[in-house]
């Protein structure tokens, strides 16, 4: 089923200690309210576990921000969707464009990885987003196509009914540019056919898509009012409960 879901990504940001005040202020701040969306918070690895204790994870999904695209053995430095499992974390966001663009991940790359993530009970939030020069070009709904049929159109209907899109230009990502809510509607509209086209109409309207990149306190209530923007994946706003929580009532 659709939901509507704001999702932090908090980078390489906040040490343990940082990041534990935070996800515990975010934690009372949600106490007693109601919500009309689902809470996820990506952190670091080294803080999955320790922000999964303690939060009520009913409340708020705890989520890693990558895993290792080998499933366990001698790589080292690597983390994987069985250890990000075990730390209590429900999902991974995979293919944010930093990692596609700083670390080189591929689309065959994502594709294991959202692989072993499924096969570890993780939900990926998969992201997707054109570079400037691709949408001053017009090519941006070609590119979302290629990353999604490139590294999710193997999946099953029923293992691409678990995966969360994340809809997040590239140029709108740390710049302060968003994209306009009538742009990341046109798109996200766009991407749902495609989803619709391969898998049909009930997947396509049952599947997640957030828009990421600059999405703010400002911006997210014209955003989320899109009939095909289901939430959004949070960088800068999320480090300060005080900007999170008007994002997550904006729904
Ligand atoms: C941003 O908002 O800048 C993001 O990259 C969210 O993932």
């Amino acid at each position: 089923m659709r939901k509507n879901i704001v999702a932090g990504n908090w980078k390489m940001n906040t040490t343990l200690q940082e990041g534990l005040e935070l996800a515990k202020g975010l934690n009372e701040a949600l106490k007693g309210k109601a919500i009309n969306c689902d809470v996820i918070i990506g952190t670091p690895f080294t803080h999955l576990a320790s922000v999964a204790a303690a939060i009520d994870t009913d409340k708020i999904g705890v989520a890693a921000e990558n895993c290792a695209d080998k499933e366990k053995g001698a790589y080292t430095g690597e983390v994987s969707a069985a250890m990000v499992a075990s730390t209590g974390a429900k999902y991974v966001i995979l293919g944010h464009s930093e990692r596609r663009a700083y670390y080189h991940e591929t689309p065959e790359i994502l594709k294991t990885k959202v692989q072993l993530a499924l096969a570890n009970g993780l939900t990926p939030i998969f992201c997707i987003g054109e570079v400037l020069e691709e949408r001053e070009a017009g090519k941006h709904f070609e590119v979302v196509d290629a990353q999604i049929k490139e590294s999710l159109f193997d999946l099953s209907a029923e293992d691409f009914g678990k995966i969360v899109l994340a809809y997040e230009p590239v140029w709108a990502i740390g710049t302060g540019k968003t994209a306009s809510a009538e742009q990341a509607e046109e798109i996200h509209a766009h991407i749902r056919a495609t989803l619709a086209a391969k898998y049909g109409n009930t997947v396509a309207d049952d599947c997640t898509i957030l828009y990421g990149g600059s999405a703010n306190a400002g911006n997210a209530k014209e955003l989320f009012s899109k009939p095909n923007v289901d939430g959004g994946l949070i960088g800068g706003a999320s480090l300060a409960v005080d900007k999170f929580m008007p994002i997550i009532e904006a729904f």
